[in-house]
């Protein structure tokens, strides 16, 4: 077969999925606007989104009862967190109408680079890491940036406590130093040793909190440390690929016993920050505050220029040189 024919037969089947998809969406909009026509609508009511697969979402009413429901067309992408206006259809049935406005917004781009929501209206972003998988430090400098940049407060946490031994413990509390040292908080905890899990759960009393970080580190476990009775799925870790088996696989809300909410996210290798620019990330940093703009040149990147407040920083110690070249991989790495 030509490499032309080829080309044009997956041409054809492209167009061939997209009609598909087209018109799938569309007979979805048509019946949640016939269900919106219709007279048997429940009254409006406030709820919370607290899972979402694909078109579908779970919406949980004022009395933790959960509707699975479409939305209308003219929303934008909707996400874990959520709080909505909607109406009940059927037996547990609904339409989302209205989104009420977001206190905060997470979102990565996906493989094309779009940015996508994650979870929304969180106070805190727990960055989960361990030992196992390999302790990521410019992930969650990634996602420290982010949190910034989105006002969400950060809590670092490093599971598997473990899988060191005391040497180890030691070495790594010595690493990880620097984060305390600026202003960020660290709980170490084992779900094995039962460590550090009272700390955690303090923390996360009546607020809203998503766990991030690397597949495979332990978020799920540490959840249903705290939510026994859920069945959340938790995985073993592959000796091929270092990842979950059971990973998580969609962004789900669970609530605590004692108050508050956690949201389990999938793990990710990566976590891009988007469109964020240089001066963002430099912002997101919040040890290079006191600095930024003393440069002697206004667009000064930090690298090679003469007279870089930063840079001058970092050789008297006040940066340390650990985050300013993570700071330097990460604005290396901007698309
Ligand atoms: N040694 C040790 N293993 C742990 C600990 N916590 C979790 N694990 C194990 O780590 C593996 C991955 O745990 P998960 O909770 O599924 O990890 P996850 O972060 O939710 O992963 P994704 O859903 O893929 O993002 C499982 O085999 C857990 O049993 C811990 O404190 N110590
Ligand atoms: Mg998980
Ligand atoms: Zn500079």
């Amino acid at each position: 077969m030509s490499k032309r024919k080829l080309t044009r037969r997956q041409a054809w089947r492209v167009e061939k999925i997209q009609k598909e998809r087209l018109s799938r969406a569309q007979s979805r909009t048509q019946s949640v606007e016939q269900l919106l026509e219709g007279e048997a609508l429940g009254r409006e009511q406030t709820g919370r989104i607290v899972a979402h697969y694909g078109a579908n979402l779970d919406v949980e009413d004022e009395h933790g009862i959960v509707y699975h429901c479409l939305t209308r067309a003219n929303l934008p992408r909707l996400v874990c967190g959520d709080k909505v206006i909607w109406q009940e259809t059927g037996a547990n049935l609904g339409v989302i109408i209205s989104l009420v406005p977001r206190t905060s917004l997470l979102a990565r781009p996906d493989y094309n680079k779009q940015m996508k929501p994650i979870a929304a209206n969180i106070d805190q972003m727990l960055i989960v890491a361990a030992p196992r998988p390999a302790l990521d430090e410019d992930l969650i400098n990634r996602y420290l940036v982010a949190a910034e940049l989105t006002s969400i407060q950060p809590l670092i946490v490093i599971n598997k406590t473990d899988m060191l031994d005391a040497e180890e413990k030691l070495a790594l509390e010595k690493q990880l130093a620097v984060y305390q040292q600026i202003g960020y908080q660290i709980i170490y905890t084992s779900t094995r040793q039962k460590n550090g899990l009272n700390d955690l759960i303090r923390r996360l009393t009546d607020k809203t909190s998503i766990f991030v970080g690397q597949s495979g580190v332990g978020k799920s476990s540490l959840i249903k440390t705290f939510i026994p009775d859920r069945g959340i799925r938790v995985g073993e870790l592959s000796n091929v690929t270092g990842l979950g088996k059971h990973t998580t696989t969609v962004t789900v809300l669970y609530h605590l016993p004692g108050g508050g909410s956690i949201i389990d996210s999938p793990g990710v290798r990566e976590f891009g920050l988007g469109h964020v620019s240089r001066a963002q990330i430099t912002e997101g940093f919040v040890e290079f505050n006191p600095f930024i703009g003393q440069c002697k040149f206004k667009d000064c990147k930090h690298l090679r220029e003469p007279d870089c407040a930063i840079k001058h920083a970092v050789e008297t110690q006040r940066i340390t040189r650990q985050r300013f070249d993570s700071y330097l991989r990460i604005v290396k790495n901007l698309t």
